[in-house]
């Protein structure tokens, strides 16, 4: 198995795992992490011998916390813009149409970007301990990795809604109820359920699912995901998003001017 530096992964006989291993930054996503991830999934994708991908967050703390804060506050609008549709291609869209399914074990926080990715997975499954949200408008910016149009396609659009504009995170249990989830277990648990999980899917035909990821994807349209991009790219030139993120790293709470 290759080495990264901020990933790990591993086999079980059909089933491959990665997990995100930067557990000081809650598994923040850095253009780094991005690409191991692109490389990871892409390597089981092709592999012949691996039929459903795991993707979990290493500690007991966090799945991902979202992009990576420090990272990002800095971009301007074209950079924005731009990185959110390299983000899509490389990570979110990406996973969303492998072949292979893939299963989000979610360990603990996954906020922003960290939600996005257990969005664009093709199951979700939960730790009782975990959170989830959107929380970009509390940092003056929109979702632009996917969670404006994948958000309202598996929970529904007002929930989504309401998720967005308030910005607050919601419990396993109310995940599950909100269908965001299929399943909570014990944290201890989490990666039997998951194995578990893997286990039924390895009784199918994986042709026969790779064609049904195709086909379920084809129902919900592009569109959307551009204008999300757009608005994502106008939102970093705003002075809420230079406040907003620079409030994060002050540890302070934001003052929005609406400008
Ligand atoms: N980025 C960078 N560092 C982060 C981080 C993040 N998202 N989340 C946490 N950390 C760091 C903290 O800064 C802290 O670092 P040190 O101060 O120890 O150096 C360390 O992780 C531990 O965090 P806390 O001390 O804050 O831990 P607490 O238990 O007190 O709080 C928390 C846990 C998850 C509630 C809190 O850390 C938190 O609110 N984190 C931020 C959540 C968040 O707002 N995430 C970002 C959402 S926005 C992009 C496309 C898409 C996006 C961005 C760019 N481009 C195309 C450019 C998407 C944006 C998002 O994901």
């Amino acid at each position: 198995m290759k080495n990264y530096n901020n990933i790990l992964t591993e086999t079980e006989g059909a089933i491959g795992m990665i997990t995100i291993n930067r557990p000081k930054q809650l598994n923040a996503l850095n253009k780094e992490t991005i690409a191991e991830l692109h490389e990871a999934f892409d390597n089981f994708n092709r592999d012949e011998n691996i039929n459903v991908i795991i993707v979990t967050g290493s500690g007991e703390k966090a799945f991902v916390a979202g992009a990576d804060i420090k990272e990002f506050m800095n971009f301007d609008a074209v950079q924005g813009r731009e990185l959110a549709a390299k983000g899509q291609e490389l990570l979110f869209d990406f996973v969303e149409n492998l072949e292979t399914p893939v299963i989000a074990a979610i360990n603990g926080f996954a906020l922003g970007g960290g939600l996005e990715l257990a969005l664009a997975s093709h199951i979700r499954i939960a730790s009782d301990n975990a959170k989830m949200g959107l929380p970009e408008v509390s940092l003056g910016v929109i979702p632009g990795y996917g969670g404006t149009q994948r958000l309202a396609q598996i929970i529904g659009k007002g929930r989504a809604m309401e998720m967005i504009l308030t910005a607050e995170m919601i419990n396993a249990d109310t995940a599950l109820n909100y269908g965001l989830v299929t399943e909570v277990v014990p944290q201890a648990e989490l990666m039997i359920a998951a194995k578990n999980k893997a286990q039924k899917l390895l009784k199918n035909s994986p042709k026969a699912q790779s064609f049904a990821i195709k086909a379920l994807n084809a129902a919900y349209t592009k569109t959307g995901f551009e204008v999300e991009k757009d608005l994502f790219g106008q939102a970093f030139a705003t002075a809420d998003f230079k406040e907003g993120t620079t409030a994060f790293v002050e540890r302070r709470k934001a003052e929005f001017t609406g400008k």
